[in-house]
């Protein structure tokens, strides 16, 4: 992967490819069935990047809040920032206030380009120094409607292949976010690392899927991989599994970028025959269960890429397609990517015995600030704070996230294990593991449990707990199990065990 010194990715992604296919392919689709080309998207961002220059007085390295929903004007603005030499810093409109003020104060952005709809939270968060314009209405301050008079053409800055060309932030699965940095170099090398050797898509594949385009998961799948190729992408505002679905039959889909828990309602709705178009599914954010592989494997004929990736990392560095694909594992080491076990120590643990997942390749960790960088990269290895298995083929397999292991009476349990265990009952709908102080065993493993509204029976924690214990080895079981309502997760849907601890 060797970009030279100069790279701007945003002229890479677009007008490297419109030299190469023409301006005429369609680029991005609305579910309304709106189609803008490549030409089209280019001449919005160009029109965008000479507002953000000329009106808003961007310089290169300053940093540009985007706000909205997946769809076209969103990236348009994101490509604008980058060819204006501009650093994108991009937010999930899930996100209130509160959380868009501790980023406003992290990364101290000068401008937010911000969907008319969304701007209410953002202008309650009250980022210092922060100018803010609206895109999406038909009003005269319109970002859409200034860009409109401007020319179509905009000189591209070239900006180095190591210039910082994104601000990402976690989700946060255990608390406070923290902003990672990505050059424009690793924009592309995630396209031609993931993408290119495992993905493999092709100039005429639709791309779809749920991650917002803020979350880097979905910026990859929806944006970077489908414009790298000359595909076009769907962007569908709301994404609810049934939604989705339908829109992957309706739009003739052929890639699909969702998470586990999405492809697990797909099939308990009866839609998942909606997914017979699709070439390749991923799935990535949690760990995907062998019985939700095999039974979209049964139901569709898909095999379901697994794939882990991280914020710090960009996107994806372990996955596995086709016949590569062992139910279970989220696969091997992405070509370009070393993935490794090691012990507590930091040395290589031998296959078979579970550790810390330590990643290394082209993209990595760059915390803005640099505070906790120590925590994360440690000897060139990145540790993403996974306990996982490699087994003697280099498989990998997903144990835990490291701080949701439970070590109880000297035995080490995996929350997600018991979860899967648990999930197996039919009148459980969604549970969580975890592990609470016990003054015999050290901790004791615990469930919270939703159980399915429409059950009319009893079910009793010893009931549960007996379940577990025919399915699992039966110190695993769990001791206490708790019934709510609903489970706390992350905005990008991820289980938050530390709030249950
Ligand atoms: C967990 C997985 C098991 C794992 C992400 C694809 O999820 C993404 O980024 P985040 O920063 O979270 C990272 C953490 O999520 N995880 C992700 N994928 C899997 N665990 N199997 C998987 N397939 O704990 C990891 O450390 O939110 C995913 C692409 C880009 C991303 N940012």
């Amino acid at each position: 992967l060797d970009y030279g010194d100069r790279l701007n990715c945003a002229t890479e992604l677009l007008d490297a490819t419109i030299d190469r296919l023409g301006p005429d392919r369609p680029c991005l689709r609305s579910a309304d069935g709106t189609v803008w080309s490549y030409g089209d998207l280019r001449a919005h961002a160009n029109q965008i990047a000479a507002v953000l220059v000329g009106e808003l007085g961007l310089v290169p390295g300053n940093r540009v809040l985007l706000r909205g929903y997946n769809e076209p004007w969103l990236v348009a603005c994101w490509f604008a920032v980058l060819k204006a030499g501009g650093v994108a810093v991009t937010t999930m409109p899930l996100l209130r206030a509160g959380e868009l003020a501790t980023m406003g104060e992290m990364c101290r952005p000068s401008v937010a380009l911000c969907d008319h709809r969304l701007t209410e939270d953002l202008e309650r968060a009250e980022i210092p120094g922060l100018t803010t314009m609206a895109f999406g209405s038909s009003a005269p301050e319109d970002l859409c409607v200034r860009a409109a008079e401007q020319p179509t053409e905009f000189p591209d800055v070239g900006t180095a292949a190591d210039d910082v060309a994104l601000l990402a932030f976690t989700s946060g699965t255990t608390g406070r976010p923290k902003a990672t940095m990505h050059f424009h170099r690793d924009v592309l090398a995630i396209a031609d690392t993931f993408a290119a050797d495992v993905l493999r898509p092709e100039p005429d594949d639709v791309f779809t899927g749920s991650p917002p385009i803020g979350f880097t998961f979905g910026l990859g799948g929806l944006v970077v991989f489908p414009l790298r190729v000359g595909a076009s992408t769907l962007l569908l505002e709301r994404a609810a599994p049934d939604v989705l679905a339908d829109a992957v039959a309706e739009h003739s889909v052929t890639v699909l970028f969702t998470a586990p828990t999405a492809y697990k309602a797909i099939l308990a709705s009866g839609r998942a025959d909606r997914l017979a178009g699709v070439r390749r599914a991923v799935s990535a954010g949690e760990a995907l269960p062998a019985a939700v592989w095999k039974d979209v494997h049964a139901a569709t004929g898909l095999r379901i890429i697994d794939g882990i990736g991280a914020t710090e990392m960009l996107h994806i560095f372990i996955a596995a397609a086709d016949d590569d694909i062992r139910p279970g594992s989220t696969g091997r080491a992405v070509p370009g990517y070393t993935a490794a076990i090691l012990d507590d120590e930091g040395r290589p643990a031998p296959a078979g015995t579970p550790g810390h997942l330590a990643v290394r390749g082209p993209t990595g960790c760059r915390y803005l600030g640099g505070d906790r960088q120590e925590v994360y990269v440690r000897n060139g290895w990145n540790l993403t704070g996974d306990t996982y298995v490699r087994d003697a083929d280099g498989y990998f397999f997903y144990q835990a996230r490291t701080d949701d292991m439970i070590v109880s009476a000297g035995y080490n349990i995996a929350g997600p294990e018991v979860e899967q265990a648990l999930q197996g009952h039919p009148d459980v709908v969604d549970c969580a593991v975890v592990g609470v102080p016990d003054p015999e065993r050290g901790m004791a493993v615990k469930a919270f449990v939703v159980l399915n509204p429409a059950c009319t029976r009893e079910v009793t924690g010893a009931e549960l707990e007996e379940f577990v214990k025919q399915a699992i080895a039966p110190y695993k079981r769990p001791r206490v199990v708790e019934f709510v309502a609903e489970l706390p997760r992350t905005s990008t849907g991820k289980l938050q065990r530390y709030r249950l601890r």
